[in-house]
């Protein structure tokens, strides 16, 4: 009996050890191979009398038993050990530069919203989201937009399918409910630009039923046109990489802004070719405005303490400015050999230090 105690120890030692699964096998095959030492004592049971086998064979088997769990248990932490191993061995450096045959391009719809942000990142803002499908008070009415204007009609909305006394729901014409509901679930001050796709009821050359549109919304005290004017000229010039941009403010309407204005930059269109920042045309890239008080109230925002300014523009339009895209349809066409051509490289981050396109 002290000779299997001795034994039990000595291997359960030799178990612990083991520092791979081939020192493991090697003591598996010491302890119960076929000439093993366990299987050599089980071996010996037969020459022995039955009393003093009645003692050494139940140890015996125990022994066995607990020699192959031990075996088992260090097998299992062994080959968790190894794959941890070899885990960290295979980890992936994510900088390194994609093999050109398998790199993929960047939609310039994602590129210019990555644009955008890094532009009004740089001045404060930050990126408010919400849903595509709104109802119509966030959609209109909170916007000032009263049930007989035209932007209701059922020719420019999606409308959805709803109960005859439920309130209607659509696809959201532009981005703006994420401003009113940002306004209803944060205190003032805000500096927000929100990125999204938006839908009407519309599609020829320059329209499709979807389309991706940026607004912005600044609430402060003592906000004015100037403020408006300032930020919208620092982010033209800074997304056209224009130094120098000639630009104006025209006068125009929005409901949900007042007063309101458009802003056009410089071009030249010599044959038929749009060159931004030459020439003495000019060529609309947003509109803009001071948040209509009925807005402000809508949203839970006191005007007589609170003002601020907002503004809108299509990313597909400015994409197609900037990057001389002739057609916006191909823009949704998934095709590879467009996307391959008007593409970016997908690890170029825009950022204002490191360049917005390369
Ligand atoms: C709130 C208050 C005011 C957003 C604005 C415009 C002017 C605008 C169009 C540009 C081209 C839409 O894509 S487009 O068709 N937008 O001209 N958008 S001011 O005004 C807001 C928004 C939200 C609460």
């Amino acid at each position: 009996m002290q000779d299997i105690d001795k034994l039990s120890e000595e291997l359960a030692a030799a178990v612990a050890a083991a520092e791979d699964l081939e020192a493991l096998e090697e003591v598996r095959i010491r302890a119960l191979g076929r000439k093993g030492q366990v299987t050599s004592l089980m071996k010996g049971l037969g020459s022995m009398t039955a009393d003093e086998r009645k003692m050494a064979g139940p140890a015996l088997n125990a022994l066995k038993d607990r020699v192959g769990s031990a075996i088992e248990a260090r097998r299992e932490a062994l080959k968790d050990l190894e794959l941890e191993a070899r885990l960290a061995g295979e980890s992936l450096d994510l900088s390194l530069p994609v093999r050109p045959q398998n790199a993929g391009r960047i939609h310039p719809v994602s590129q210019v919203t990555d644009e955008l942000t890094a532009i009004f990142a740089d001045m404060g803002f930050t990126v408010a989201e919400g849903p595509d499908v709104e109802t119509d008070f966030y959609n209109f009415t909170a916007l000032n937009i009263p049930p007989e204007h035209p932007a209701r009609q059922m020719h420019d909305t999606f409308y959805l399918e709803s109960a005859p006394d439920a309130e209607a729901m659509c696809l959201r014409t532009h981005t703006s409910p994420v401003q009113i509901r940002h306004m209803q679930a944060e205190p003032p001050p805000h500096r927000i630009i929100v990125p999204g796709r938006t839908y009407r009821c519309d599609s020829d050359q320059t329209h499709t039923p979807m389309f991706h549109q940026v607004e912005g919304l600044v609430i402060d005290r003592d906000i004015h046109m100037g403020h408006l004017k300032g930020c919208l000229e620092g982010f033209a010039r800074a997304f056209f990489e224009i130094d120098n941009l000639r630009m104006r403010f025209r006068p125009s309407h929005f409901p949900f802004t007042e007063p309101s204005a458009e802003l056009d930059i410089g071009c030249s269109y010599e044959g038929g070719e749009l060159r931004i920042g030459e020439g003495d045309d000019w060529l609309e890239i947003l509109g803009c405005g001071m948040v209509h008080p009925h807005v402000l109230e809508y949203s839970g925002v006191d005007p007589a303490e609170w003002q601020g300014f907002a503004f809108g523009m299509g990313i597909d339009r400015i994409a197609m400015l900037k990057y001389g895209i002739p057609d916006l349809r191909a823009f949704f066409d998934c095709d590879l050999r467009w996307l391959e051509h008007y593409g970016f490289a997908p690890a170029d981050q825009p950022s204002l230090a490191g360049g917005l396109a390369r």
